[in-house]
């Protein structure tokens, strides 16, 4: 199967996720909405993604709907990563459970899927994403958590467009894989994590802390991790910070 790779360039939007939510009726399938800027780009649970000029946001639109909704990210960072092999050699990148790609210890980007629902039932899935491309030291440091961009790895400026484009494409790569095999997609997914067999501070949206060793991935996305004590537990989602120096047995 062959898709036509289609891009909607905008210059400032409130969040390309709820563009494409609030147009997506009209989108076609598989269409990439980009913005310059944003004025009130989110995260998950509410949260503030800094989003000036010079950095890409972009939201994916997938309205044939496959395995579970965590298969979206999975197609949006499989995206993010190819495209950084081909642009930026040696990147390090790596995507750290459940939807961000980290370069050391620093957010490279982030992904945030949601979906559209249409007399009740879910009718497509928008995947957001954010990567800090040519973002500077001074506005890094605003965001608050340890982030990073391309430009402050490498020090060299990318081509937003070509990025853009280049995301489009793998996107509806990855997308397909996905319709077709999403064990492929899974599997190809889950060797850039290096999370299994790491020890973790995981903190559920419950608001409880765990200090445990993960031991897998399902194919659905979530994570297995074991406490100390023995007790085995599974997220779908959460906040993980990887404990330093600790690999499990
Ligand atoms: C995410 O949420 O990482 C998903 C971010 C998705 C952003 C894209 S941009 C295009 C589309 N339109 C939208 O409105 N959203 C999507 P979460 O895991 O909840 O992480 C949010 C946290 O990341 C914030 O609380 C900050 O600590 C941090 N953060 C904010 N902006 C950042 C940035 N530019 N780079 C790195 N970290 C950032």
């Amino acid at each position: 199967m062959q898709r036509e790779t289609n891009i909607l360039n905008l210059e400032s939007v409130d969040s390309t996720n709820t563009y494409a939510a609030d147009h997506f009726d009209s989108l076609g399938d598989g269409v990439l909405v980009v913005a310059e800027t944003q004025t009130s780009g989110h995260g998950r649970l509410g949260r503030k993604w800094h989003s000036p000029r010079g950095n890409i946001y972009a939201s994916f639109v997938m309205k044939e709907l496959f395995g579970e909704p965590f298969h979206a990210t999975m197609v949006s960072s499989l995206a993010v990563l190819s495209v950084l092999n081909d642009l930026v050699p040696g990147h390090g990148a790596y995507i750290k459970w459940p939807n961000d790609i980290f370069i050391g210890d620093r957010k490279l980007s982030g992904v945030l899927c949601e979906g559209v629902l249409r007399a009740g039932t879910l009718a497509g899935i928008i995947c957001g994403i954010g990567v800090n491309v040519n973002l500077p030291e001074e506005e890094l440091n605003r965001i608050g958590q340890p982030a990073t961009s391309l430009l402050a790895q490498t020090k060299c400026k990318i081509n937003l467009k070509i990025f853009a484009e280049k995301l489009a494409v793998y996107l509806n790569w990855y997308y397909i894989i996905g319709i077709n095999d999403r064990e492929r997609l899974f599997s190809l997914w889950k060797r850039e994590n290096r999370i299994i067999g790491r020890h973790v501070m995981l903190q559920p949206p419950n608001g409880a802390v765990y200090e445990a060793l993960v031991r897998d991935i399902s194919e659905d996305g979530k994570l297995q991790i074991e406490e100390a004590n023995g007790t085995l537990h599974e997220f779908a989602c959460g906040d993980v910070k990887l404990l330093p120096g600790q690999t499990g047995a």
